[in-house]
């Protein structure tokens, strides 16, 4: 039999060793990885050649806009090529700014393109229009939705769908319908949903490994469902690079008495006085001094 030249593929699931891909040749197909020192993550774009014993996956493309996350020590890489990343939150006890403002960090410095989307809708959005108002007022791409009664999700599925968006990915806390979201999008995925415990007000981490599934089976454009998080950490990142991920401090510190102004202790600091005068949220503020003491403490070891 002549040799095949390896083929390529994306990556839908990784288990352990086990990889689950897609390519328009073969279809969806598991394989394994070759080789341990091989960084293998959803989304991402590998070589794969059949052979006696099985599907080996023998190479990563290099990939871009990779979505990492800073975990007990260590710097992890959670996805790949990812064209858009959905930020989901939720009405109710699941919205939680401290996580969404760190994904959107995350995304800004990877320059991923994000989009903030609150869920269940149909619970009243009043009761968060405090914090989705000051999202707005900044900037933030921003949808409601309800994935249970399916309002607004055809504007959401217009978004995954739009022309460059090959991989999408749903991110946030556990619990705010990541799962239920996806099924809406993607009919037959069948995605596990979970409760929303009564007595903590958040999820159960239903979703327990990153998993993408096929949004257009023939043309491999995916959507990846994230498991949730409680934290988001970002100890890997740049002070200067977290300040840059808030657009309002962008905007305020060309008032800032120092150009190199870090927002922290400095004199004539136009961030700071921009929350006395209301111009920016306290609660954005403190969100960034929470990333720089995670930053700053994980320097000291
Ligand atoms: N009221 C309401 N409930 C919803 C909506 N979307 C999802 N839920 C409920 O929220 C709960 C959690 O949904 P999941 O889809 O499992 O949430 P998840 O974000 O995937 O959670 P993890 O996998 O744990 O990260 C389930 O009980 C869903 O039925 C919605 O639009 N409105
Ligand atoms: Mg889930
Ligand atoms: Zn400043």
């Amino acid at each position: 039999m002549a040799e095949q030249a390896a083929s390529t593929g994306r990556v839908l699931e990784v288990s352990r060793r086990y990889v689950a891909l897609f390519s328009g040749a073969t279809g969806i197909v598991t394989g394994m990885v070759s080789s341990k020192a091989l960084d293998v993550v959803v989304g991402d774009l590998v070589t794969f050649e059949g052979r006696d014993d099985g599907v080996f996956v023998t190479g990563v493309l290099p990939a871009s806009r990779s979505l990492y996350r800073s975990y007990r020590g260590s710097l992890k890489r959670m996805g790949a090529n990812i064209d858009l990343l959905c930020v989901i939150a939720g009405v109710g006890q699941v919205l939680n700014p401290v996580v969404v403002d760190r994904m959107l960090v995350a995304a800004k410095v990877q320059l991923i393109p994000a989009l903030l989307v609150v869920n269940k809708s149909d619970l009243g959005v009043g009761s968060v229009e405090a914090v989705t108002s000051v999202y707005r007022s900044i900037g933030v791409d921003m949808l409601f939705c309800s994935a249970k009664h399916g309002d607004n999700l055809n504007e959401l599925e217009r978004r995954v769908g739009a022309a460059g968006v090959r991989v999408a990915a749903l991110c946030g806390v556990s619990g705010v319908g990541k799962s239920t979201i996806l099924n809406q999008l993607v009919p037959g995925a069948k995605a596990r949903t979970g409760e929303v415990s009564a007595r903590t007000g958040q999820g159960k981490q239903t979703t327990t490994q990153p998993r993408a599934f096929l949004a257009d089976p023939t043309g491999g454009r995916i959507i990846i469902d994230f498991p949730g998080v409680q934290f988001f950490g970002l100890s890997h990142v740049a002070v200067e690079q977290v300040a840059a991920a808030f657009p309002e401090f962008v905007e305020a510190s060309a008032r800032c008495r120092f150009s190199n102004c870090r927002h922290l202790k400095e004199p004539g600091c136009a961030v700071r006085s921009g929350i006395d005068s209301g111009e920016i949220a306290r609660w954005r503020y403190d969100s960034y001094l929470q990333i720089v003491e995670e930053i700053e403490e994980a320097r000291e070891y």
